[in-house]
């Protein structure tokens, strides 16, 4: 791969930072919401992992392989096609029909736990883009991945391949390089600090870019709220131990939260910034999905209902009055990181499941 082919444009947007007047009156504060939803690849996987991806295009890779709990994946692919690389995308195999569309869609091969599919894009084809689909001769191959860890283990494997990169969904310095970018709009659009940033954590990728963010632009004394879901909760339980831990398994609907052990890095962010864990249940991350798409009119992905759930179930306000969050500014930012493993059928079936209102 030659380096002039690589593009240096990013492949994220600079995404829109609105003050809402719902969740405002639910904090009793400004809350501010960064929209990572509307990324190209409907979350703010795009900022790190696109520019790893471009990183790895200019050190010569000739093939991405990402495990995926669905938006990393859709970030990895869509930065292979902007590339002209292939890319393979192994995810569990809870991962719906709605995601494994759209991969193929970005010209990905997709591999899901007993299904093999070989869907690939050549960018020199005449007439590209044009989707080839066959099954993989190892299409018999059962994968038997149930959460992210194993799809994990999968791509590590495959990435042993000559010229193949793997592509971590949150491990990396240039992934957190490229999400701190994120800070860098949040200093740009409002000046002055906000009093804290709310965030959802899965394997810590988005935590360690936001720290990284915060020191680089001055702003280390803004605390950060780091939410995760109950049975994804593998930041929190590193926090408590001191060190990092397993989760047994990942028992949360929040999918794409659901790595059983964070990156080592979280762990030294909290010596570095202040970082405030909280850890909700399923009911109330789904029940702020609901409550954001009245609100908001905006439909996200539970992942990204834990971060909503700060506002939507009061910590923000138990954490104040416990003396624990003391807001030096009178504004908070939630980051509404997006997420793509969602319908309007899942989120009714999911309100049944887990007895919301
Ligand atoms: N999702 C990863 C890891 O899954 C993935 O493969 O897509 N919000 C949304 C919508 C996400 O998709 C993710 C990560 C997070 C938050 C958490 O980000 P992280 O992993 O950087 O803490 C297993």
């Amino acid at each position: 791969m030659e380096a002039e082919r690589v593009r240096v444009e990013p492949f994220h947007r600079v995404t829109p930072l609105l003050e809402s007047w719902a969740l405002s009156r639910v904090a009793g504060m400004p809350v501010f919401l960064k929209y990572e939803n509307v990324q190209p690849a409907g979350s703010f996987k795009i900022r790190g992992i696109g520019h790893f991806c471009q990183q790895m295009a200019m050190r010569g890779c000739r093939h991405l392989v990402c495990s995926s709990g669905g938006n990393a994946g859709i970030a990895a692919a869509y930065s292979a096609r902007k590339l002209g690389i292939p890319a393979t995308i192994v995810l569990p195999e809870t991962t719906s029909t709605q995601v494994v569309r759209r991969l193929e869609g970005e010209g990905a091969e997709v591999q899901l736990t007993g299904k093999l599919w070989l869907s690939w894009i050549s960018p020199c084809t005449p007439g590209w883009p044009r989707t080839h689909r066959e099954p993989l001769a190892s299409a018999s191959r059962v994968l038997g991945v149930k959460v992210w860890d194993e799809a994990n283990t999968r791509a590590q494997e495959l990435a042993r391949r000559d010229g193949w990169v793997n592509v971590s969904p949150f491990d990396h310095p240039l992934i957190w390089e490229g999400h701190a970018s994120l800070v860098r709009e949040l200093k740009e659009s409002l000046g002055t600090p906000p009093g804290a940033v709310v965030l959802s954590v899965g394997g810590g990728g988005l935590l360690a870019g936001v720290t990284e963010g915060l020191l680089e632009v001055g702003w280390r004394h803004v605390p950060i709220v780091a939410m995760e879901t109950r049975g994804a909760h593998s930041f929190n339980a590193a926090l408590q131990a001191g060190r990092l831990v397993t989760l047994p398994d990942i028992t949360s609907v929040a999918r794409s939260l659901g790595a059983k052990t964070v990156a080592a890095r979280t762990l030294e962010c909290a010596k570095e910034c202040e970082i405030l864990s909280e850890v909700v249940e399923d009911r109330e991350a789904v029940s702020a999905v609901q409550r954001f798409l009245d609100d908001e009119r905006m439909l996200v992905e539970p992942a990204c209902g834990a971060a909503l759930a700060a506002v939507y179930s009061g910590i923000l306000g138990r954490l104040q009055a416990e003396g624990r969050l003391r807001l030096a500014q009178a504004s908070i930012v939630v980051i509404v990181c997006g997420g793509n493993n969602i319908s309007n059928q899942q989120l009714q079936e999911l309100k049944t499941q887990l007895g919301c209102s």
